[in-house]
């Protein structure tokens, strides 16, 4: 049981007092390049609540961007982790090992895609591991080349910054960017000219066309797609394409990569959203749900690729802290015990319904699509042209935030309304929540 209520309730204007005084200190002591989208500052948070410093409990529709899953302090979470604590914060695995970190790469072994032997190895961060995920398939393969796609997302280091499509705010003024890096067309059904219904076949018979005619597929190490797109606007490729792709890297040794930071972790209603097409990639890359808060990472893959690096070659002094495997382990538990995948389905379930009632009454809401517990409205100003509304999507986001009900926007031309709440809110909560941008939307 959570010890906050699980009701939102407002005390104070969103932010409050209390949270004005912090963010004053914050900008004083902060860097400017460090953003919030909402500037309210946490005091706890749990279940679908998040209770701020005034005491404001605002219903939690973001998940500290897909992260909070289980909770932002599952039971499982904090008693393995507060007892690892108790135990030792560090050794280095790379100095010395412990169990948690193998029962981690045990545990992902056992509920990603694929009965192959798999291994993994563990990092810090999301960008971290697709970095990683890029220095084993190179090393495997012995090839340089990157296909990443248009709309998509992996991190703002400087080599997933050159993997990332979306110039601002991630890379704007940052380059130069890594070598080798380049980028096909993507399955965005919404926006694709001949229709949805077409979109997969030609999509990827461009994005292999290109591929084998601009780069040349011997060169490639590495294919890396979301299987879901997550910051470039909650984008499922249309059907047919992550297959296609797959199959395209089986044929030409091209190592085929699935970066499920964002839709991993039962997010969208099966462990790992490749599993909705039965694709079987050769590496996943997981973050954000894995260890319900703490900083944990990995890339997990064919054995035979994941040791095709020398010993040393991957590593780092924090990755696998063994306070965020224990973590983990309890996130995972906790998946297990609950059915998460089940309670994504059922989000999903009374989300679409709810948001598709809303898409016929709103000529603003282009389109309602993505799975389980990552759902999303595009929003547009007019549905023949589907041009964007950026200006009305950032409205409906504050409108939603002054009512007590954190949303976040994401999209190439931010025009999108994103919706990833915990995996375990409650369907009365979930139901406020839709109430709330119900209201939102008869304002805008
Ligand atoms: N790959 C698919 O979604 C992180 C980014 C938020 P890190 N997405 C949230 C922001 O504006 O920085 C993400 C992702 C996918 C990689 C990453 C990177 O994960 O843990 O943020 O490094």
């Amino acid at each position: 049981m959570t010890a906050i209520p699980q009701e939102r309730r407002l005390v104070t204007a969103v932010p409050g007092p209390k949270s004005q005084e912090l963010q004053a200190r914050r900008t004083a002591a902060v860097a400017g390049g460090v953003g919030s989208v909402l500037p309210v500052f946490a005091a706890r948070a749990d279940g679908g609540i998040l209770e701020d410093v005034d005491g404001n409990r605002l219903i939690d529709f973001g998940s500290g961007i897909a992260v909070t899953s289980v909770g932002a302090s599952a039971e499982a979470v904090v008693r393995r982790a507060s007892a690892q604590l108790a135990d030792f914060t560090h050794t280095c695995f790379m100095v010395t090992p412990y169990e948690g970190y193998v029962e981690v790469c045990e545990r992902l072994a056992e509920v990603t895609p694929g009965d192959h032997a798999k291994k993994s190895a563990l990092f810090n961060s999301g960008a971290e591991a697709v970095e990683n995920a890029v220095k084993i398939a190179r090393s495997y393969t012995k090839r340089q080349a990157v296909v990443v796609f248009d709309h998509g997302y992996h991190g703002r280091t400087n080599l997933t910054m050159a993997l990332t499509a979306k110039n601002m705010p991630y890379k704007n003024g940052f380059g130069p960017f890594a070598p080798e890096v380049y980028r096909v067309p993507v399955a965005y059904g919404y926006r694709w000219p001949t229709g949805p219904e077409n979109c997969g076949p030609e999509a990827s018979a461009q994005a292999i066309d290109q591929i084998s005619k601009q780069i040349g597929a011997d060169n490639v190490a590495a294919i890396i797609i979301e299987p879901v797109l997550g910051e470039g606007g909650f984008i499922e490729p249309a059907k047919g394409f992550l297959p296609a792709l797959a199959k395209f890297a089986k044929d030409n040794g091209i190592v085929f990569v699935a970066d499920e930071i964002q839709s991993g972790f039962c997010r969208t209603g099966q462990w790992f959203a490749c599993e909705d097409e039965g694709v079987v990639p050769d590496l996943i890359t997981t973050a954000k749900g894995i260890a319900g808060g703490l900083p944990l990472a990995a890339v997990t893959g064919r054995a035979e690729i994941m040791d095709a690096a020398h010993s040393g070659g991957l590593g780092g002094t924090y990755g696998g802290n063994p306070v965020a495997c224990a973590a983990a382990l309890g996130a995972i538990e906790t998946m297990r015990e609950l059915d998460l995948a089940a309670k994504a389905r059922r989000i999903e379930t009374v989300m679409k319904g709810r948001l598709a009632a809303l898409r016929e009454k709103y000529d603003l809401i282009g389109d309602v699509r993505g799975r389980g517990a990552m759902i999303a409205i595009e929003l547009v100003k007019n549905r023949e042209t589907k041009e964007p509304a950026p200006e009305a999507t950032a409205a409906l986001a504050k409108a939603c935030h002054a009512a007590g009900l954190l949303v976040l926007t994401c999209g190439t031309y931010g025009n999108v309304l994103r919706f990833l709440p915990p995996l375990v809110i409650g369907e009365d909560l979930l139901n406020e929540g839709l109430d709330i941008i119900e209201q939102a939307l008869a304002t805008v």
